[in-house]
């Protein structure tokens, strides 16, 4: 039998041994992504984990609930609204049935060509950081950043490179309401649906095609039902990194500059990601399946872009003056940024 003071003495011995988040944390906060293991939510995630458990040392522990463990993107923010998660992705094309101001980012045709100054404008926007947190905010949201997943490609039966090849094509869209209206103005027939019923909806061909980033394309094998990838730059995928903001303001100052910082620290980590992620998934689209790649020229960009302006208009109509404000000082940010771009 060991003694009392032993065997506390070998318990303090064996709790060294172990690393620290073997210990009980202080804190536990679960983050839902709205995208499987190995996407680029994950690997956010995973990263933003590893930073806040290894800074707060040991305080805090992140547990991490890929797609499907928990709901649907709609359930997910309901999910961190309840305080029931504290952290979790709200992408604008989900999110825009709850924070129509949002859906600027649905919007076809806003961000600049050149992706670095997308990046920039997303990560020091006064569109974003004043006039849409202050809309989180109201929904008891705290959005801590906006982040861009990569271009956003059309898969369908046909090559979609004019408006006309749009006409009556079943495209399942997210489900805020102004993406039915992007894709009404090209003549198409939109369908929204949670992410989860994609793939089976483009083999029963309930619908004719869908729209998301390369690496999503990949992962979730909608290549593999498709016959065509049509690349027009018409959008960028951006999701938004959201906290229960009752949760988030409670914390100590000190855990919650922790998030800020790591937050700030992965705006370049995760464009990188993501764009070694759009780019080796691609290769291995062309490897495993002789879909065909569309490239739009500029006239066929332009064709679509003069469609797509109209819907601005009903953009406004459901995001209001503070939309209207979002819209004007996130159009001048971007062309700011591009003057800038061409200057250096
Ligand atoms: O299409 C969707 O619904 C989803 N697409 C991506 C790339 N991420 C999350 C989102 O819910």
């Amino acid at each position: 039998m060991l003694k009392k003071s032993k065997k506390w003495m070998l318990a303090a011995g064996l709790a060294a041994l172990m690393p620290f988040n073997a210990l009980a944390a202080d804190y536990t906060w679960r983050f839902a992504l709205e995208e499987i293991q190995g996407s680029v939510q994950d690997a956010y995630a995973q990263e933003f984990k590893r930073r806040v458990e290894e800074r707060s040392q040991g305080r805090v522990e992140v547990q991490v609930y890929p797609y499907g463990a928990l709901g649907t993107s709609a359930q997910l923010t309901e999910l961190v609204q309840n305080q029931a998660i504290q952290f979790a992705f709200a992408s604008p094309g989900h999110l825009g049935a709850v924070i129509p101001e949002v859906q600027v980012f649905s919007l076809h045709f806003i961000f600049s060509d050149n992706n670095a100054v997308n990046k920039s404008v997303l990560a020091n926007s006064q569109a974003i950081n004043q006039l849409l947190a202050q809309a989180y905010a109201e929904k008891n949201l705290e959005l801590l950043s906006i982040v861009p997943e990569g271009w956003m490609v059309w898969t369908g039966d046909r090559a979609l490179n004019t408006p006309e090849a749009f006409k009556d094509f079943k495209i399942r869209t997210m489900t805020s309401p102004l993406l039915v209206e992007a894709y009404r103005a090209y003549g198409a027939n939109p369908t929204p649906m949670p992410y989860s019923e994609v793939y089976s909806g483009l083999q029963l061909k309930q619908i004719d095609g869908q729209v998301n980033p390369i690496f999503a394309i990949e992962e979730m094998s909608f290549y593999e039902v498709q016959s065509h990838m049509t690349f027009a730059r018409q959008a960028q995928f951006v999701t938004s990194l959201v906290a229960n903001k009752t949760f988030f303001d409670g914390l100590p100052e000190d855990l919650q500059k922790i998030v800020k910082q790591v937050r700030t620290e992965l705006v370049d980590h995760i464009y990188d990601v993501q764009h070694d992620f759009n780019q080796s998934r691609l290769q291995k689209i062309k490897e495993n399946s002789d879909i065909k790649m569309v490239e739009l020229t500029e006239a066929e960009r332009e064709a679509f872009r003069k469609a797509s302006l109209d819907v601005r208009q009903t953009y406004v109509e459901q995001a209001g003056q503070r939309g209207q404000e979002v819209l004007n000082t996130l159009l001048a940010e971007i062309k700011a940024a591009e003057t800038k771009a061409a200057a250096r």
